[in-house]
């Protein structure tokens, strides 16, 4: 069995699978800290947990032509200058149970919680590049990522992401060895994994063994034949992943973790809680609540960190309470998120409903009933 060496977890995680193990923090805990503690952070696995000794391992990172590749001990890559930030990582497959909803499709039943937030600490990859020769060029080119995780033929996880991304100082790539001051735990790549602020999860790759500039994107799996979307009239025989890019930044998101669907509230008084975050870097602004489905709304505060404009890599928690119109036997809760850009979500799933269930990001609606 090739899990049989996969790190013992938390129990309070809701799991979706468990070999390759994939799991999310219920909706309570996903809010009650604006960083997630490392034993509830969602976990995506694709292969078993690779088990690397700290010691022997070695980053190889490749060289540009007249340059030098590396062979980077986790001593060597402590010696780069360390950077730490907050970065929330999603899933584009967060909230694709209510795609499911809409019309069966091919992906883990994730509900809201494929998502997290961890303070990050690391190298930046821009200067483990730049010690291996490597420079922004003209020509398009690509970052690519291999992790020691392999399938049974011996494929490993990989994907890629543009140079210009990596090479920039402000896009804040991290080759992190830390997360919320600790090592990074087994599940989430120790001993080093990628962070690439703003963009999909996917390419954040874990357990990370090397590095390659290329001129086309990774050849993995991952990055060529998943996480794309299309549209809705798009089915499994008509499907040309050629045809779409691969997912990097991310759409406005936010949902609703409290109260949750189906539950009984007291009446007079409600507390709605939820986080809301974008891709890119776009800070959210704004987050509108209605308790009527979408005829009136009400401004939550946002609380957590204040984002830096275009640096706005973690999510915002956010609250409100409002009293419970008098009379009202039910509510219809919805969310929904605006970012600095002026993107909004959208407000039904059917129109960006797609054959893989990624970029589910239509407004949050749970429906609650007041206690008589
Ligand atoms: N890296 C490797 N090597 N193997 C993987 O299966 N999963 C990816 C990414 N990096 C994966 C990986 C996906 S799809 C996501 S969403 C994130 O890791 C999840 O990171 P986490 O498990 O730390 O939350
Ligand atoms: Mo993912």
């Amino acid at each position: 069995d090739p899990y049989a060496d996969d790190p013992v977890r938390h129990p309070a995680l809701k799991v979706n699978s468990q070999c390759p193990f994939n799991a999310e923090p219920p909706p309570e805990l996903l809010t009650e800290n604006y960083i997630t503690p490392n034993p509830i952070f969602f976990t995506r696995n694709h292969l078993p947990v690779p088990n690397v000794d700290p010691d022997t391992y070695r980053l190889h990172v490749v060289g540009a032509p007249g340059g030098q590749s590396l062979s980077l001990s986790l001593d060597d890559l402590h010696k780069f200058p360390k950077y730490e930030i907050t970065v929330t990582l999603q899933c584009a497959g967060n909230r694709r149970s209510e795609m499911t909803q809409v019309k069966e499709v091919k992906g883990l039943e994730w509900r809201t919680g494929a998502i997290s937030t961890a303070r990050w600490g690391g190298a930046r990859l821009c200067d483990v590049l730049a010690q291996a020769g490597h420079q922004l060029c003209e020509t398009e080119a690509h970052v690519c990522f291999e992790g020691l995780d392999s399938d049974p033929t011996g494929t490993a996880y990989g994907a890629s992401i543009p140079l210009a991304r990596a090479m920039d100082p402000e896009a804040e790539v991290l080759l992190a060895y830390e997360m919320n001051g600790q090592p990074l735990p087994r599940d989430h790549g120790f001993p080093v994994r990628v962070v690439v602020p703003g963009v999909v999860g996917a390419r954040h790759v874990k357990w990370l063994g090397r590095v390659s500039v290329q001129p086309e994107e990774s050849y993995s799996h991952w990055q060529r034949r998943d996480y794309k979307g299309f549209s809705p009239s798009v089915d499994w025989d008509t499907v040309n992943f050629d045809s779409a890019p691969s997912i990097q930044e991310l759409p406005v998101q936010s949902a609703i973790t409290e109260p949750q669907d189906g539950e009984t509230v007291e009446s007079g008084e409600v507390t709605i809680k939820g986080y809301a975050w974008s891709g890119g870097g776009r800070a959210v602004i704004r987050v509108d609540v209605s308790l009527d489905g979408g005829l009136t709304w009400q401004v939550a505060e946002l609380d957590g960190e204040e984002q830096r404009p275009r640096k706005a890599w973690a999510w915002r928690l956010w609250q409100l309470q409002v009293p419970v119109p008098a009379g009202q036997k039910e509510l219809n809760i919805v969310c929904k998120a605006v970012d600095d850009g002026y993107n909004v979500q959208p407000d039904t799933v059917a129109p960006i409903w797609n054959l893989r269930g990624v970029l589910s990001n239509a407004w949050h609606r749970v429906h609650v009933h007041v206690a008589p």
